[in-house]
């Protein structure tokens, strides 16, 4: 549908970028250290400081903390601050990240999650291709992201997905910029051609050599000559990215291979309706997951990692793909009586898993084929 949509009319396609993402989520596990630099780290192990900055919070950012820089040279700069350090916890980060996907995913027409933090939402159908509603969404949008997940994000809402990147990019954080179709040339143009996606350093170099330092420049460029210089496709897409032309369309990467959540309980325990209690209020979350993406399950497991850090699982495997969560929960309850007979440890976490997924339309069509065509 966004396809299709992509050639034949203007679009309206916002991107949604957290802000400081796992620097924010630490915040947010940890109120009290709001306010203070607070940097998330990637440590190699060889010596307590080895290791690359993953992300800072802008507290950190304002004393030229960075993605990639040397932990060392984080310390050093907030020498005398304090500041905190923190190691990263990326299932944190991606438990955050799902809950916020599945708010997102709910406003688009179409959508495409880009790695952990981002995400386009294809709205023109819902914004009836108008600018102003567009907006107006971002900031709903804005305000469920903090309202439900306490967390800012920044957003970029433009004709195509190009302008909506960098729209995104332009103020930050908790920033929302429309960028009109009429005015995406004058938009771009004072930009540095590296705030494009697929310009980096060398490209940068390269460009620079030729006199070009803006988008604008770039636009100006002669495209023969950038043919000349990068290569029909290269060259080609350098100048149709100046001038803010992109006809990709966004769209919905392809399906999960398996739904799952874990949690901890509050004692370990053998107890089957404790462990129940808990494993049934996953079982909801995953199948509501499962309701919002219209996909249905082949298999369950079950996941358990036992007080000595053990993990142990069980799985069973249906003849037919099903979307029922009475048979979800009875799967899950005969695994965890099956894991008890079986094994004689407590439970520490206790974790549900939906697999073998597929789209719920398709199972519809195979019924279809199999009982001939439905009535109308
Ligand atoms: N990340 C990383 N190493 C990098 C860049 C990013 O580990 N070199 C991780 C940490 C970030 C997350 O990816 O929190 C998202 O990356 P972004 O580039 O979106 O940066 P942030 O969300 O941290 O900051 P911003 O507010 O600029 O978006
Ligand atoms: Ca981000
Ligand atoms: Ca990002």
């Amino acid at each position: 549908m966004c396809e299709v949509a992509s050639i034949l009319q203007d679009r309206i396609v916002m991107l949604v970028d957290l802000d400081y993402f796992f620097a924010q989520c630490e915040e947010r596990r940890n109120p009290s250290i709001k306010g203070k630099p607070v940097v998330v780290c990637v440590y190699s192990g060889r010596t307590e400081d080895s290791g690359a900055v993953s992300t800072a919070n802008y507290v950190a950012r304002r004393y030229g903390v960075k993605s990639g820089i040397p932990i060392s040279l984080a310390k050093s700069k907030l020498k005398d601050v304090d500041a905190v350090f923190l190691p990263v916890d990326k299932q944190f980060y991606r438990e955050v990240s799902d809950e916020i996907m599945e708010i997102l995913r709910g406003y688009a027409d179409c959508f495409e999650q880009m790695g952990i933090d981002e995400a386009y939402l294809d709205v023109t159908q819902r914004t009836k291709g108008n600018c102003r509603e567009a907006e107006e969404l971002a900031a709903t949008i804005k305000g469920d992201v903090l309202t439900q997940q306490k967390l800012t994000c920044s957003i970029g809402v433009g004709p195509n997905k190009l302008v909506a990147k960098i729209a995104a990019d332009f103020q930050k954080p908790d920033g929302l910029t429309l960028v009109e179709p009429k005015e995406v040339q004058s938009f771009l143009a004072p930009l540095p051609v590296r705030r494009l996606v697929g310009v980096g350093r060398k490209t940068e170099k390269r460009l620079e050599t030729l006199g070009v330092i803006t988008v604008g420049q770039l636009a100006r460029f002669d495209v023969q000559k950038l043919i000349g210089v990068f290569g029909r496709k290269l060259g080609a897409y350098f100048h149709n990215a100046s001038l803010g032309v992109d006809d990709e369309p966004v769209q919905e990467r392809s399906e999960p291979e398996s739904v799952s959540r874990i949690s901890t309980l509050k004692e370990d325990t053998r107890d089957l309706a404790v462990i129940l209690d808990e494993a049934y209020r996953l079982c909801d979350e995953v199948y509501a997951k499962l309701m919002r993406r219209r996909l249905v399950y082949r298999s369950v497991s079950i996941h358990v990692v036992a007080g000595d850090l053990s993990v142990h699982s069980r799985s069973k495997t249906f003849e037919n793909p099903t979307s029922d969560l009475k048979a979800f929960k009875r799967a899950v309850k005969e695994l965890y009586e099956k894991f008890l007979g079986e094994s004689g440890v407590a439970a520490r976490r206790v974790g549900v898993k939906v697999s073998n997924l597929s789209r719920k339309e398709e199972l519809q069509k195979q019924l279809t084929n199999f009982f001939g065509f439905p009535k109308h």
